[in-house]
């Protein structure tokens, strides 16, 4: 049943991240290629993919545009000096990107994943404020069960307590957080933003009060929370954080790197929600998952505010080896284009109602305690097992993977579904019924 009689390489090497090494290694779940909707296992099956690989994979794997866009470039100009010299590609992605932004954002910022994003939007904000001359602000505020990746200030502003547990006393000295916005008194199952909650958005004026509003950077969020098991903001959220905000003279980042690229049926979140940050972040469905790639886009007059000073010296002292790498960048370039052409978005919106009542249907489940959804982001929350939490759902993720011939995300006892952008109704409800079955078998 499992697939390592298959798999001849050695398994002790990969140190694998976020997973049960040794829980894994016992019976490895090995992927060796991908077509499509679906994963090849080194057990010669095919599996049904209803996460598009980790949020990333929107438009499907190995989509032959992006390959071939991959291809050409790593023959053309496999990379290219990223400091004091530019490459063709990422100059064009950025113009892509500030195109399809709100309107404003007109400078963006290349890192290698979401989390390199989060530390660079972080810096960025305080290197504005330390520019208009602000250097009182000092001072960012992240959200219980939020997540901004695992680099010291992603994981300072983040509220995923069993990430932060080991570096605790290592992390940024000046955060606070909002607390989160789920309640199971008053928002379970809900369906899209729900109705209570946007008071808790107040919980910012407190901390203004508390710490002085002239001392904080920057308001970090998601959007919507995605990998703490989808959050949607009750309806009002956002915009009371981002009056809050003006007020305050306070910068809000929006964490898109799930968000962005059609995952909440619009380029942005922020799009979606009618409310403008000032400075996104994204990674993930930007290459459609085929390069690492990350991306910080910000408004003009933060780039302005920055690019002061003397000619001769970078005015933002930042930047990574690969920042703007050109096979990512054509990468991105690919798949942008391809959302254009294929109208990726419109079709994500449109199976948003579909997935809704899919996803929903699993509420009469005895072993189910909420279900919630935004866009094409679901979690379908498991009651924990007496003193086992997360067992139950790890096991769900296992039969579907070795009995359904489907690959599903549990975080804890947390399932959940991201489905591919031009997924079809059938799709989903092929998910939900396997899904439904191991959560039967798992008991
Ligand atoms: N911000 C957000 C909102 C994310 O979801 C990151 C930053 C970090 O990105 P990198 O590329 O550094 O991993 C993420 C990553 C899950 C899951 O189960 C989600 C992520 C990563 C792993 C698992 O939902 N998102």
């Amino acid at each position: 049943m499992d697939g390592f009689d298959h798999f001849t390489g050695g398994l002790q090497a990969h140190w694998m991240p976020f997973t049960a090494n040794s829980d894994f290694k016992r019976a490895p779940r090995i992927l060796t290629g991908a077509e499509g909707h679906y994963y090849f296992t080194s057990d010669g099956r095919r599996v049904y993919d209803s996460f598009s690989g980790l949020w990333t994979t929107g438009l499907g794997h190995c989509h032959p545009k992006i390959t071939e866009a991959i291809a050409r470039q790593s023959m053309t100009l496999d990379h290219a000096m990223s400091f004091q010299m530019g490459n063709d590609k990422a100059f064009a992605l950025a113009e892509r990107l500030t195109a399809l932004a709100p309107e404003g954002f007109d400078a963006v910022f290349f890192a290698n994943s979401g989390s390199e994003a989060a530390d660079t939007a972080l810096k960025i904000a305080l290197a504005y404020h330390q520019a208009k001359d602000e250097k009182r602000r000092t001072r960012f505020i992240g959200r219980e069960r939020g997540y901004h990746g695992v680099n010291f200030g992603g994981l300072s502003v983040g509220g995923i307590p069993a990430n932060r547990a080991a570096f605790q006393s290592s992390l940024l000295p000046n955060v606070s957080h909002l607390p989160h916005t789920h309640n199971l008194e008053h928002n379970a199952y809900s369906k899209g933003e729900p109705q209570w909650g946007a008071h808790l958005a107040d919980d910012l004026a407190a901390l203004c009060k508390r710490h002085g509003g002239e001392t904080i950077a920057a308001v970090i969020v998601e959007p919507v929370a995605g990998s703490t098991g989808i959050l949607p903001p009750p309806a009002g959220y956002l915009k009371r954080l981002r009056e809050i905000c003006d007020q305050h003279g306070i910068l809000l980042i929006f964490d898109e790197v799930i968000t962005a690229f059609g995952r909440v049926g619009a380029s942005f979140a922020a799009e979606r929600f009618g409310v403008t940050p000032d400075i996104i972040t994204t990674a993930k469905g930007l290459t459609n998952g085929a390069i690492p790639m990350g991306a910080v886009l910000v408004k003009q007059e933060i780039y302005d505010a920055i690019c002061q000073g003397p000619a001769h010296l970078p005015e933002f002292f930042h930047g990574y080896t690969y920042s703007g790498h050109p096979v990512a960048a054509a990468a991105g370039l690919a798949a942008l284009e391809t959302y254009n052409d294929e109208g990726t978005f419109e079709e994500a919106r449109a199976l948003e109602p579909v997935f809704e009542e899919m996803i929903h249907e699993l509420a009469d489940h005895p072993n189910v305690v909420d279900i919630r959804n935004f866009g094409l982001m679901g979690a379908v929350e498991l009651a924990p097992r007496p003193n086992a939490p997360g067992a139950r759902g790890l096991d769900v993720h296992k039969i579907c993977f070795w009995e359904e011939e489907l690959v599903i995300r549990n975080g804890g006892d947390i399932l959940q579904f991201s489905p591919f952008l031009n997924a079809k109704p059938g799709d989903i409800a092929m998910t939900f019924e396997k899904v439904r079955r191991a959560i039967d078998k798992a008991g």
